[in-house]
């Protein structure tokens, strides 16, 4: 279990010093400043309260029997997983210059000396702790920026940007494992008609029903569902056959047939339905994976001119 923080707004500083008497005058320092204190007597007891509590900071003494301050330091830096990265100020009791080397190369953000001099601690620890606070806000707005990249807006799944990034990784990898590679392309039916006759608002929500429903029908892990533009999405199959491509088609399609989004200008029927192209092929380095996307254009062509609400899988004579 991972225990949180319980005062949010008081920084958790963890103390570790294998010396009671240091432990008990960082803890009145630090608490008379308002911090939450937390101490450890040894590196394993540090790594164990961080994995658990994930202080503001960590105040490590450098020299402890067992696991020192320095490997503890760098064993630190395998469990503090960003955007949470919690400084360590070491404690160094020695000001020899190697000291001063390995603490940084541990990764310790900044060191004091002992004895300590506290109104020099203190500044150093909210420094700090404030420097750490402002990179996790940046990460996390920077994470969020990341993820927004690549999304689209109306339906929250991929977008034509991390689609081109897929498929091109997915085309390397069948290039190099010759394995096979199948998209499938689909478009709404008659949606122009569906805007004019109940608006613009209800085809976006039109959108979002289709897309939630065709995103909880897929089911492996490695499909991805993107928006390719407007009412035309595709899924990215690595590593399928013809068959089973056309079988997954063919499950969208019967997903969005039997929703019954009722749509009295189609011309086919009185419902919302699509028409889907499939292609599968192994991806050639000398091409790129434009020809696949093309190849499965073309099926959904042939879907909507042969009578819409099908799917058609791309043959060999669809070659171009
Ligand atoms: P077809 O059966 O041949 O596909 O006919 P269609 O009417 O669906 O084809 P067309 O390409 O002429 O029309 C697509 C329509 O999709 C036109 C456009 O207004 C609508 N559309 C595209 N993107 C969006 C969107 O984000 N929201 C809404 N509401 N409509 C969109
Ligand atoms: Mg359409
Ligand atoms: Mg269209």
């Amino acid at each position: 279990m991972k225990l949180v923080n319980p005062l949010p707004n008081t920084p958790v500083i963890l103390t570790v010093d294998d010396d009671m008497a240091t432990r008990k005058m960082i803890g009145r320092n630090l608490r008379s400043e308002g911090y939450k204190i937390v101490e450890a007597t040894n590196g394993n007891d540090c790594l164990e309260i961080y994995s658990r509590l994930q202080p503001d900071i960590i105040l490590l003494d450098a020299i402890m029997p067992g696991m020192d301050g320095f490997e503890c330091c760098q064993r630190l830096q395998e469990l503090i997983t960003s955007p949470f990265v919690s400084p360590v100020l070491m404690i160094t009791g020695l000001d020899d210059e190697t000291s001063v080397d390995r603490a940084f190369n541990a990764g310790a953000a900044d060191f004091v000396t002992k004895p300590i001099h506290w109104p020099v601690l203190l500044q150093r620890v909210k420094r700090l702790i404030y420097q750490s606070h402002l990179y996790q806000e940046l990460e996390i707005a920077n994470q969020e920026l990341a993820r927004l990249a690549m999304e689209d807006s109306l339906t929250g799944i991929a977008n034509r940007r991390r689609m081109d990034e897929y498929l091109e990784q997915a085309w390397e990898r069948s290039t190099e494992e010759r394995s096979l590679l199948g998209v499938i392309l689909y478009d709404i039916d008659f949606f122009k008609g569906y805007n004019d006759t109940y608006g613009h608002l209800a085809g976006d929500f039109c959108l979002q029903q289709v897309t939630e429903a065709i995103k909880n029908s897929l089911g492996q892990q490695n499909h991805l569902l993107a928006r390719y533009g407007g009412e035309e999405f595709v899924v990215i199959l690595p590593e399928i056959d013809s068959s089973n491509g056309l079988a997954i088609a063919e499950e969208i399609r019967k997903t969005i047939n039997d929703l019954e989004i009722p749509h009295k200008m189609s011309a086919i029927t009185h419902h919302i339905t699509l028409s889907l192209g499939v292609a599968v092929m192994v991806a050639q380095a000398e091409h790129s994976p434009l020809r696949l996307l093309a190849k499965a254009d073309y099926a959904l062509y042939q879907a909507k001119t042969t009578g819409r609400n099908q799917s058609v899988l791309a043959t060999s004579t669809f070659d171009i």
